[in-house]
């Protein structure tokens, strides 16, 4: 009898929908949040044929060095900066990732960072919960409306076209920048205008960046481009660290040089910035911009599937649904394992 495929899940997620592997595979789900070392990492992996991975996992060349059996790495986010993925596909290990399934919840999640920053919940919850409220003046706590003024997205993909279209119910207007303009067609639909860096950086009141962590966008947002930002602007960072520059953002913040922040993300997250973390104007959430059961189940569904479909079974048999590096499967010739 041969033996079953083997998957590996790196971080406890949905038992349930975990279990549709079962029939199929053997399942190692790691019960408890660990961080690995690269080399307790590649020892999980290294028996695998498939792995179930998180943003924590860097994958890449010495890892399927040593994973020879490894045929799909299926990440739970939509960014996969953690997977080196030209060493994957030239290693004929498939890749992917969730997009499509947390565009809706990040995006409502944006929002409120955005509401929150320029209205200064945080602070004003701060204040309250240490006992200061023995009455404020009419003229306190004024934070900044958003009617009518100018929301810009840094990078406009799925989660910038669904941060852009909640725009049109806050009487805003958007102006994007991405490297290719959307179709007409989508521009329309979100009533958003391409404008340059420059110019985006110099005329948004509330600017969002939703871009993928890449070696090029690696401090897209940095000193230079915060001095030509608003000294009222409010900034959010959804996406990823790293993409801001969080020492020169904690500078522009504590000279007023924009409004206010609000952080989703954080380089070398968990670990913070400690300045950013005495500012008031910031807002600041540990990494949750998809925490939603719709959004994490479906992006557990999508990472499973994905395997499933890989090796031949579930839903999406033969044709995994967000597949990063195609030109893996269209190399590979189709197996179907029992
Ligand atoms: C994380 C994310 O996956 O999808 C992404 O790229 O950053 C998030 O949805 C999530 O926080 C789990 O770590």
């Amino acid at each position: 009898m041969t033996a079953r495929p083997r998957v590996w899940v790196s971080r406890p997620t949905f038992p349930d929908i975990v279990a549709r592997l079962d029939p199929h595979f053997d399942v190692v789900a790691e019960p408890r949040e660990v961080m690995f070392s690269p080399a307790e990492l590649a020892a999980k992996i290294a028996d695998c044929d498939a792995v179930i991975v998180g943003l924590k996992e860097r994958i890449g060349a010495a890892e399927v060095a040593k994973a020879p059996r490894l045929r799909i790495v299926a990440n739970l986010g939509v960014g996969y900066d953690n997977l080196d993925l030209a060493a994957l596909t030239a290693a004929g290990v498939a890749a992917s990732n969730t997009a499509g399934a947390l565009d809706e919840s990040v995006a409502d999640f944006t929002w409120a960072m955005l509401l929150g920053a320029a209205r200064r919940m945080g602070e004003a919850e701060r204040w309250l919960r240490a006992g200061e409220w023995h009455g404020t003046r009419f003229t306190d706590w004024l934070g900044m409306d958003v009617r009518g003024r100018t929301l810009g997205i840094l990078g406009m993909g799925r989660i910038g076209q669904a941060v852009a279209r909640r725009a049109v119910g806050f009487g805003m207007q958007v102006i994007y920048h991405n490297r290719s303009r959307l179709s007409q067609a989508l521009e329309s639909e979100c009533r958003a205008r391409w404008v340059d860096k420059g110019e985006l950086l110099r005329s948004s009141d509330f600017l969002v960046l939703a871009l993928p962590l890449t070696p090029e966008s690696r401090h897209a947002i940095g000193a230079a481009e915060l001095a030509q930002m608003k000294p009222t602007a409010v900034l959010a960072n959804i996406a990823r660290g790293g993409i801001v520059d969080d020492a020169a953002l904690a500078d522009a913040l504590a000279k007023h040089q924009l409004a206010a922040a609000a952080l989703d993300v954080f380089e070398g997250e968990p670990v913070v910035n400690p300045r950013l973390l005495e500012l008031d104007n910031v807002l600041l959430s540990p990494h949750i911009a998809s925490a939603s059961p719709d959004a994490r189940r479906g992006m557990t569904t999508m990472a499973v599937d994905n395997v499933l479909a890989l090796f031949g079974h579930g839903p999406h048999a033969g044709h995994p649904p967000t597949i990063l590096n195609p030109e893996v499967l269209a190399a590979a010739s189709p197996t179907t394992h029992p």
